[in-house]
């Protein structure tokens, strides 16, 4: 598994408009902002003062805060890029000051370890997320030396990777972190710098995770740790032992076949596996990672494209395990989703792993964000009894800086090239330019997706050039059509993409089609919380019943499977009865078969719904 094709960074956009412009807009306009004015109202930007005045005490919040202000000022690089916005800047210049002010001479950082307890210092690997932390500052430093932006973090990440380098790998403190995303991060850095050794270390911390004796196992027998972190201790034990599951530490990656413990960190790990497999060309480690995928999508996803059911361990249970409104479905752990399936199409070539991509961006990473980009969900239940509501932060606040910096690199999740080809994976509106066969080429899409299926896809080239056009065509539609008009040209159809292979002359379109008629999903019958139900999809949107009174709640409604759904605009339209009660305040009372008002019931995209206030919701409709 290797391909050459490259994600479509910020050099390769030009601008973003239509459904994902409007996130970005806000997110510029407004949601940054909003979540900047949380990490200064929390102590998470005074902490990075206190570490730089070399005190000591003084620490606020999780041990993992500073992760938030390197993702959101990751999440600013691609913002700023597509949309300036002066205020937000000069905040990504105070937060670039005070971290760079906070890293001690020989490149550490880490502000809980600096002010709280010192003699932590990389001493709690599975505990503390120093490695988690620092990823995140690399992985900020990468994002702004990419983008237009004139800020700059990477003397900062460049001491650190130093720091690393030092004291990482065989040899010297041969782990790795708790919660992987070093290994995303140094594959990052080793591809902008051309630093191999980044990159080798990332495979040695990631191929090594598991082995026995596990380096953690024998860091968590050091009694500060269940002293200080009694609850994160036992999350690594079954049954009094050291299992490693909860942080992928249980066996080797190659060995493993199912995925396991808390959902954020596998999909990391595998998400930077699947860089260390494409450049390596490690068949055991392709596999491995093959079957994992399997297992994650066959029987541990819910139809959102979220993972991990269970909040007790932020992860998975077992397989088929998907119940539906205790779903934990963190909003993270479908971004990490997202990644993986993303390294793993750029591995492979292969359109099969956009399709859950595609599933988890517009279900269940969207439904954690409102359309103003100012209140979150950190869990997405399928099933809502009326009182799960969007909060504007959270005292463990991951994902919210998380969700915007994928949505600020939506691009890397959508376009591709390579020497000889441009791959539109997930049409996005807006203009891209590529350099391929030596030649710029402009690339415009129009299109309103994924509230419709049309798209126009323009190539523009100052002379004629040949290069392979590839469009993925999503699994979902049964009647693709591709056009380019006036040619009679076909296309190939190649690993989910339509391949126009040919001489491109200065302007021309291709005309998309992907019609999205309403379908109705059922669950495989492991899966006993859907037993009786449907679900219903429009396009890769998965739609739900909302209410905001429990006497119309989607729980009395029964769906018809004999009438068809109705496409509307952005909705779709079922008819089905809503069962009626006719014994009045008792509690119980007889049941009314085949009784109720036949009715039809309006059904929103998921990601839509409880936008500015709780309500009743269910994806899984009961169904006759
Ligand atoms: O541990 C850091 C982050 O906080 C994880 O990725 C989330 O699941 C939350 O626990
Ligand atoms: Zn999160």
């Amino acid at each position: 598994m290797q391909t050459s094709i490259r994600a479509a960074g910020s050099q390769n956009v030009r601008s973003i408009g239509g459904f994902w412009g409007r996130y970005l807009k806000a997110l510029s306009e407004k949601g940054l902002m909003h979540q900047w004015n949380q990490i200064v109202s929390t102590g998470r930007l005074e902490n990075f003062h206190l570490a730089a005045a070399r005190g000591k005490g003084g620490y606020t919040g999780y041990r993992f805060n500073d992760s938030d202000v390197y993702k959101w000022l990751e999440a600013c690089a691609y913002v700023l890029d597509l949309h300036p916005n002066p205020e937000l800047d000069q905040a990504a210049s105070m937060a670039i000051e005070a971290i760079s002010a906070a890293q001690l001479e020989d490149g550490y950082i880490n502000t809980f370890v600096q002010l709280h307890v010192e003699e932590l210092r990389f001493k709690s690997l599975a505990h503390v997320h120093e490695l988690y932390c620092l990823g995140h500052l690399i992985e900020a430093a990468v994002a702004l030396e990419q983008s237009r932006s004139k800020h700059s973090l990477m003397a900062v990440a460049t001491k650190v990777v130093d720091l690393l380098l030092r004291d990482f790998g065989p040899g010297k403190l041969d782990t790795s972190d708790g919660h992987p995303e070093i290994e995303l991060a140094l594959h990052r850095f080793a591809r902008l710098t051309g630093r191999e050794e980044c990159a080798a270390l990332a495979d040695h911390m990631i191929l090594s995770r598991g082995s026995r004796p596990s380096y953690f196992a024998e860091e968590l027998k050091d009694e500060i740790n269940p002293r200080l972190f009694p609850a994160a201790t036992a999350l690594y034990m079954k049954d009094g032992e050291y299992s490693g599951a909860y942080g992928q530490d249980h066996l080797p990656i190659k060995e493993q076949t199912a995925i396991e413990g808390h959902s954020v960190r596998a999909a990391y790990l595998y998400a930077a596996a699947a860089i260390t497999a494409g450049r390596t060309g490690d068949a055991g480690l392709s596999e491995a990672l093959e079957r994992l995928w399997e297992n994650t999508a066959d029987r541990r996803m819910y139809i959102t494209g979220g993972i991990g059911s269970s909040g007790d361990n932020e992860g998975f249970t077992s397989d088929y395990d998907l119940p539906n409104e205790s779903a934990y479905c963190e909003s993270c752990a479908s971004i990490a989703l997202a990644m993986w399936g993303r390294r793993m199409f750029e591995a492979s070539g292969d359109g099969a792993y956009l399709e859950v991509v595609e599933k988890a961006l517009f279900n269940g990473i969207l439904s954690g964000l409102s359309h103003d980009t100012c209140s979150f969900f950190y869990d997405n239940p399928l099933d809502s009894r009326g009182n799960h509501a969007r909060k504007a932060w959270f005292g463990c606040a991951c994902c919210p800086p998380n969700l915007a910096r994928l949505i600020g690199s939506i691009s890397r999740y959508a376009l591709w090239s390579s020497e000889d080809s441009v791959s539109v994976g997930i049409l996005v509106d807006g203009q891209f330019e590529f350099e391929v066969n030596g030649k710029r080429v402009g690339l415009k899409i129009e299109t309103a997706y994924p509230e419709a299926g049309t798209a126009k896809i323009t190539v523009e080239c100052a002379s004629p050039i040949k290069f392979a056009l590839k469009v993925r065509i999503p699994d979902w539609c049964e009647e693709a059509t591709i056009e380019l008009p006036g040619s009679t040209e076909p296309a190939d159809y190649e690993l989910g993409f339509a391949v126009f292979d040919r001489r491109w002359d200065k302007s021309e379109t291709l005309v998309v089609e992907f019609p999205m008629t309403p379908k109705l999903n059922v669950a495989h019958p492991n899966v006993l919380s859907n037993a009786g139900r449907v679900a219903v999809t429009m396009g890769p949107n998965v739609m739900c019943a909302v209410s905001k009174k429990i006497a119309d709640a989607p729980h009395h409604f029964v769906m018809s499977l004999d009438a068809e759904p109705i496409l509307h605009p952005n909705k779709v339209e079922v008819v089905g009865r809503t069962v009626q009660w006719s014994a009045g305040e008792s509690l119980y009372g007889e049941p009314e078969l085949d009784g109720g008002v036949e009715e039809g019931k309006m059904l929103i995209p998921y990601r839509d719904w409880a936008e500015k206030a709780p309500a009743y919701m269910q994806v899984w409709l009961r169904a006759e």
